[in-house]
C-alpha cells in the first residue's frame, strides 16, 4: 500500500474526527485503535471481492480446511505487516502520541482452540493466503472461548472467555447466507414409485448456522481468503406459536444458541459428550451445504476435480457420511458413484498417537442424534468388512480392530481413513509410526493413502512480527528476500564466526530478555536476571510434554545448592506457562507443583538468587509472542513417541533458541538440519519406549531407589515439600502407576544434559553461533514450506 506515515496519520486523524463528533474530547487508545480498524478494513474489503470475484471467474480448484479449532491470535498487527504497512503504522501511531503496542492490545485475543492443532490450522491459513493458493477455512465461532486461567494460591481456576464484549473488528456476519441445520427426531426410508428409495424425517430439530466471515490477508500479494465461522442460532419463527409450545420453543431456542457456545477446553484428552457430537454435526454440515451452493452449477462427479476437503484430526471428521447422505439422498446418485466421489474430495490429518485422545462415539448416543448419518455409517462399515473378507482373506481376524463399528462404538479415526484420499501424519516418525503401528493394518489395506506432512509455523508472525530487531538484523545482513523465500535464511551460515553479527544477535536476545523480566516483574513481582538463562517450557499442560521432569531438574539444582551454596552454575530462570483441562487433576496438581516449587526457590536467599521460577498464568497466542523472543533454552521433552510434531519448538528455534529434547516429532528433523551439536538431545528413543511397554520390563521404584538424588527429590514430595502437604499426591501418583512416561527413567541423562547446556552458555561466542545455526536452518519449518507441500502432494492446486 502506498501511504507514507503522514498520509497515514493523517487518515486516522480525520476519521477519529468523522467517528466521534465531540471534537473537543481529546484523541484515545481506543478511538486510534478504532480508527485503524476501520481504514484497514475498507482497504481489505477491496481486495477481499476482487479475490472472490477472480475465484467466481476463473474456477480454481479450491481447498477447505474443516477445522473445530482456529487458534489465530490478535489480527490487526498480522494484517499490517502483511499490507508492508506496520512500520508505516507504528510510526504513524508514534507521532500521534501513543505507544503502538498499547493500541495494538485493544484487539482482544481470541482463543477458538486448544493448542497446537488449532495454531497450526492459523498457520496454515496464513501461508495458504501469502502463496496465493485459493484456500479458505470453515469453523465455528464460539462465543467463549478457552477459558481465561487465573491462578489462585498456586491453583487454577477457569474463567468464561467472552472475546466478543466488544465488537470484533475483523468478522462480517453474512445473515444472507444463513443454513438449516437439521438433527434427531426419526428418519425412515420409504420407497419411491420406481423402485428408489427416500428417507423421509419427523419433528427433527432445526437450528440457523449464520456465518461470519474474517478476511485472510496474505503477505503483499492482493490475496485475500475467507475464514467463515459459524454461529448457532434459533430459527426466527414467524408463526405465532400455540401457548403450549411456548415453552418448548424456549427450549430450542436455548440449546440452538448453545450449539455454539463455547469451546471444549479438552487436549489429547477425549470425552464423549453429547454437545460436542451436536457442534462437529453442526461445522460440517453448514460447511457442505455452503460449499455446495458454491459448486451448484457443476455436476457433481465432477466436485473432486475442482475442491478438496482437509479435515483436522476427526473432529470435522463426520463430513465424510454427511457428504455422502447429500450425494444420495439429495442428488439422488447411486451408492457407488456417491461413495466413489466422496472418498476422492476428503484429505485426512491426524494429530495424535495418545490413544486416550481418539474419538469414539457410543453408538447408542450417535443414533439418537443422527440417525441417517448412523445408517450410512453402518452401510459403510459393512461394505468395508465385507470387502476385506472377501479380498483381503489374510486379514479377516483384524476386522474387529479394522471395523468402524465395534464394542457399541464409533471409531472416527477409522471412518477417517476408510472414507478419504490421503492419511498424513504431522512429522515424519509421528507418520511412520502411524503406518508400522497405530494404523498398521489399515497401511497394508491402503499403502498408497499413508503420507507425511511435516508441521510448519508463520514465520511472518513468528519471527517478522514477534522479533523486529531480528528481522532488521537478518534483513540488513542477507537482504529482505528471505521473508517470501524463509529458506534463504541459510545466508546466515557465512556470519558463524562473524563476532559483530553475534555480539548484536547477543544484543537483540538481551534486549527480548528484559522486556519479558519487565512483563514478569509486573504480572509476578518476581524479580528475574537478564543475565541468566532463560529455560523455558510452555504448552499445554500433560503428563506426557512432561513438565514434571523439568521440575525434578529444578529441585534437583535447589538441593545441591543447599547442600554447597557456593556451586558455580550459571544462573536460570526457569519460566513455565501452561493451561490445564478443567477436569485433568493431575495436571492440575503440577501447576499447584510449579507454584509451590518457585515460592521456595525465589524467596530463598542463601541460594544468592542464582534460580527463579516463574510461572506466567493464562497462556495463549499473545503471551507466547512475548516468551518466544526471549527465549534461550526451549524445553521439548516429551517422552518419546507421544508428541506427534509440536510446533512451539520451531517457534523457540527460529528466535535463535537452543532446544533441550527428546527425540520425538519435529525435534528429530531440527536435529537433522543443524546437526547434533546444536542441540541438546537426552532420553530414550521411541523404539525403546515400545520395546519397554511389550516387555514390561520397567519398575519405576528400582529406578528411583538406585538414584540418591531422586530418593530426595521423592521424600521431600512424599514428605509434603517444606510443609506443603498437597505435593505428597505427586509421589503417590507417579509411584502407583509406575511412572508411564518414564520421568524417572529419563531424569539422569536429562540432569547431564542439562549441565552441558550450563557449561555451553558460559562460551558466549560458541553459544551464540549455534544459535544462529538454529535459525539459519529455522526456513524449513516454516509454513509456507508445509502449505506448498500439501498443495502439489495432496491438494493438487495451482495458484490462484
Ligand atoms: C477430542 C479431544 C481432542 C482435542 C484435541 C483430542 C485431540 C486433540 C488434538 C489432536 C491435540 C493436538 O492439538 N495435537 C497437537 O497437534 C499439533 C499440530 O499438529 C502437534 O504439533 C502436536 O504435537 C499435537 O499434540
Amino acid at each position: 500500500m502506498e501511504w507514507d506515515v503522514k498520509q497515514l496519520r493523517e487518515k486516522i486523524q480525520t476519521t477519529i474526527s468523522e467517528n466521534h463528533s465531540d471534537q473537543n474530547s481529546p484523541i484515545s487508545v481506543p478511538k486510534v485503535y478504532e480508527a485503524i480498524c476501520q481504514i484497514l478494513m475498507e482497504l481489505i474489503e477491496k481486495d477481499w471481492s476482487r479475490t472472490n470475484q477472480k475465484y467466481d471467474e476463473t474456477k480454481p480448484k479450491q481447498v477447505f480446511y474443516f477445522s473445530m479449532e482456529f487458534l489465530l491470535g490478535r489480527l490487526l498487527q498480522s494484517y499490517l505487516l502483511n499490507y508492508q504497512l506496520l512500520n508505516t503504522c507504528n510510526q504513524a501511531i508514534k507521532e500521534l502520541g501513543f505507544d503502538p503496542e498499547e493500541i495494538y492490545y485493544c484487539e482482544q485475543d481470541p482463543g477458538l482452540g486448544n493448542g497446537g492443532l488449532g495454531r497450526l490450522a492459523a498457520c496454515f491459513l496464513d501461508s495458504t493466503a501469502s502463496l496465493s493458493y485459493p484456500g479458505h477455512g470453515y469453523g465455528i465461532r464460539f462465543r467463549y472461548g478457552l477459558f481465561e486461567q487465573r491462578i489462585i494460591n498456586g491453583y487454577q481456576t477457569e474463567l468464561p472467555d467472552y472475546w466478543l464484549k466488544d465488537r470484533y473488528p475483523w468478522e462480517i456476519r453474512r445473515a444472507d447466507e444463513a443454513v438449516t441445520i437439521q438433527l434427531a427426531g426419526h428418519c425412515y426410508l420409504k420407497e419411491r414409485e420406481d423402485g428408489s428409495l427416500i428417507c423421509l424425517y419427523e419433528n427433527q430439530e432445526k437450528i440457523m448456522a449464520v456465518p461470519y466471515d474474517i478476511p485472510i490477508v496474505g503477505y503483499d500479494n492482493q490475496t485475500i481468503n475467507t475464514l467463515r465461522l459459524w454461529s448457532a442460532e434459533p430459527i426466527a419463527d414467524i408463526e405465532e406459536q400455540e401457548e403450549d409450545q411456548y415453552y418448548h420453543q424456549l427450549e430450542q431456542e436455548h440449546s440452538s444458541w448453545q450449539i455454539s457456545g463455547f469451546l471444549y477446553p479438552d487436549d489429547s484428552h477425549y470425552e464423549g459428550k453429547q454437545l460436542r457430537l451436536k457442534q462437529q454435526y453442526f461445522l460440517v454440515s453448514a460447511s457442505l451445504q455452503d460449499i455446495l451452493r458454491k459448486y451448484s452449477s457443476i455436476s457433481s462427479a465432477t466436485l473432486p476435480k475442482k475442491l478438496v476437503i482437509q479435515i483436522n484430526d476427526t473432529h470435522p471428521s463426520l463430513a465424510i457420511p454427511e457428504l455422502l447422505r447429500i450425494l444420495l439422498d439429495e442428488k439422488r446418485l447411486e451408492w457407488e458413484v456417491a461413495w466413489e466421489i466422496t472418498r476422492k474430495i476428503f484429505a485426512y490429518t491426524n494429530h495424535t498417537l495418545m490413544s486416550e485422545a481418539l474419538e469414539t462415539w457410543p453408538v447408542d448416543m450417535f443414533r439418537e442424534l443422527l440417525p441417517r448419518i448412523y445408517m450410512l455409517i453402518e452401510e459403510i462399515n459393512e461394505r468395508f468388512c465385507q470387502d476385506i473378507w472377501l479380498n483381503q482373506p489374510h486379514l479377516r481376524q483384524k476386522i474387529p480392530s479394522l471395523a468402524i463399528i465395534a464394542d457399541h462404538q464409533i471409531h472416527m479415526a477409522r471412518l477417517a481413513v476408510v472414507g478419504s484420499f490421503s492419511v498424513n501424519g504431522v512429522a515424519k516418525i509421528h507418520s511412520e509410526i502411524l503406518k508400522t503401528r497405530e494404523m498398521k493394518d489399515f497401511y497394508h489395506l491402503y499403502p498408497k493413502r499413508f503420507n507425511n506432512k511435516t508441521n510448519g509455523i508463520s514465520h511472518r508472525r513468528w519471527l517478522v512480527m514477534v522479533n523486529p530487531r531480528l528481522t532488521h538484523l537478518i534483513s540488513d545482513t542477507i537482504g529482505t528476500s528471505w521473508v517470501r523465500h524463509p529458506r534463504e535464511l541459510t545466508h546466515l551460515l557465512r556470519y558463524t564466526k562473524d563476532t559483530f553479527f553475534l555480539e548484536q544477535l547477543h544484543s537483540i536476545k538481551q534486549e527480548n530478555k528484559r522486556k519479558l523480566a519487565a512483563i514478569i516483574h509486573q504480572r509476578t513481582g518476581i524479580l528475574v536476571d537478564d543475565q541468566s538463562i532463560f529455560d523455558v517450557q510452555i504448552k499445554r499442560m500433560h503428563e506426557y510434554k512432561r513438565q514434571l521432569l523439568n521440575v525434578f531438574h529444578i529441585l534437583y539444582l535447589y538441593n545441591e545448592l543447599k547442600q554447597n551454596p557456593k556451586l558455580d552454575i550459571t544462573p536460570r530462570t526457569f519460566i513455565f506457562a501452561a493451561k490445564a483441562a478443567p477436569n485433568y487433576y493431575f495436571a492440575k496438581e503440577v501447576i499447584k507443583l510449579i507454584h509451590t516449587v518457585a515460592s521456595i526457590v525465589n524467596y530463598d536467599h542463601t541460594i544468592h538468587g542464582k534460580l527463579k521460577v516463574v510461572f506466567l498464568e493464562n497462556y495463549n497466542v499473545s503471551l507466547a509472542e512475548k516468551i518466544i523472543p526471549a527465549t534461550d533454552l526451549s524445553e521439548q521433552i516429551s517422552t518419546a513417541g507421544k508428541e506427534a510434531s509440536g510446533t512451539g519448538n520451531m517457534k523457540m528455534m527460529m528466535n535463535g533458541a537452543l532446544t533441550i529434547g527428546t527425540l520425538d516429532g519435529a525435534n528429530i528433523e531440527m536435529k537433522n538440519v543443524v546437526q547434533k551439536e546444536n542441540m541438546f538431545i537426552f532420553g530414550l528413543k521411541a523404539d525403546e519406549v515400545y520395546h519397554i511397554y511389550q516387555n514390561n520390563d520397567y519398575f519405576a521404584n528400582e529406578v528411583y531407589q538406585n538414584d540418591e538424588r531422586l530418593v530426595r527429590i521423592l521424600h521431600q514430595l512424599r514428605d509434603g515439600l517444606f510443609g506443603h502437604q498437597e505435593c505428597k499426591n505427586i509421589y503417590y501418583h507417579l509411584l502407583s502407576t509406575n511412572d508411564p512416561f518414564f520421568i524417572l527413567k529419563d531424569f539422569s541423562d536429562y540432569v547431564e544434559t542439562q549441565q552441558l547446556v550450563d557449561h555451553s552458555y558460559t562460551e558466549k561466542q560458541r553459544w551464540l553461533a549455534k544459535s544462529l545455526i538454529n535459525i539459519a536452518h529455522s526456513g524449513k519449518f516454516s509454513s509456507d514450506q508445509t502449505i506448498q507441500e500439501y498443495a502439489t502432494g495432496i491438494w493438487k492446486l495451482r495458484k490462484g
